[in-house]
């Protein structure tokens, strides 16, 4: 209590200072334009992670922080030993308006999976952007590794295939390997869905993509495998995509067949392929 009384007072210190220094009293918190890295943005465990962002205040910027998190709720049935990638740290910054490039290595052996990246701003005056505005920023990011599941899309005959085509109304039909070359499997998830793009940018970004609705979802449990086949846990399903489906997709949206795999180590894959609708 005596602590928070003290502070307090330091901080009444410091606005009557400034009260008295300038009749302009900063009540407005710091801009933050998030440029690297974009929702979904994948990065390889060892590799270097790239953070680009634009930090604006009306009067003067003090400092940002910026965190990485794992956001593996979900399936790891609390007896893996994962190794999340955990980073937090803040940094300095002044005038109105600074560019900061960061380069953030990922540890080799950082779990695969989905991370939040996460970065908040204060001002001199002690202004702090918040979530409930929308003023601090967090993306999605995916980390890979070596030692996660790979997914193999063929076609009927096992060729492997870049897209799938497909016929609005008629069963779809996915053929295919799931494999984890280290270790073994535990869970995958289907989809059919969304992939749809976070925000525009200047230049591409093949992964800069968001799931937003499916139109089908199945999980299978596959544990100890080290290799199943798409087209038998897709067994007895029908996949259909009606026209009412394609037309709640924005201008130049696609749909995706997308395949998340959790293996024994804890490590989550996410693979997608296009379903292309003529
Ligand atoms: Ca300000
Ligand atoms: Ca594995």
């Amino acid at each position: 209590m005596r602590r928070l009384t003290l502070s307090l007072g330091l901080v009444t210190a410091m606005f009557v200072m400034a009260c008295e220094d300038d009749t302009e009293v900063d009540i407005t918190a710091p801009t933050i334009t998030l440029e690297e890295p974009v929702m979904g943005e994948s990065f390889a465990a060892g590799e270097e992670l790239h953070f680009d962002a634009m930090f604006e205040d009306d009067v003067e910027l003090a400092t940002f922080n910026l965190s990485i998190h794992d956001n593996f709720n979900g399936h790891s049935h609390g007896r893996v030993a994962v190794t999340p990638f955990d980073f937090d740290q803040s940094y300095t910054l002044s005038g109105k308006t600074q560019d900061v490039h960061e380069h953030i290595d990922i540890p080799v052996d950082a779990t695969a999976g989905p991370y939040h990246l996460v970065v908040d701003a204060i001002d001199a005056a002690g202004n702090a952007t918040n979530f409930a505005d929308g003023s601090s920023k967090e993306v999605e990011i995916w980390i890979t590794n070596e030692e996660m599941a790979h997914v193999h899309f063929e076609d009927a005959n096992g060729t492997e295939v870049e897209e799938y085509e497909g016929v609005v109304g008629e069963e779809l039909k996915f053929y295919g390997e799931i494999e984890d070359e280290v270790g073994t499997l535990d869970h995958i998830e289907i989809v059919v869905g969304h992939l749809e793009d976070a925000e525009e940018h200047d230049h591409d970004h093949s992964h800069g993509r968001v799931l937003e609705e499916n139109i089908y979802d199945k999980d299978v449990e596959a544990e100890g495998e080290t290799s199943v086949l798409l087209q038998d846990l897709l067994e007895g399903e029908s996949i259909v995509v009606t026209q009412s489906d394609l037309d709640e997709l924005e201008e130049g949206e696609h749909l995706y067949l997308i395949v998340k795999v959790t293996d024994s180590d804890g490590n989550i894959a996410r693979h997608s392929i296009e379903i292309h609708f003529d």
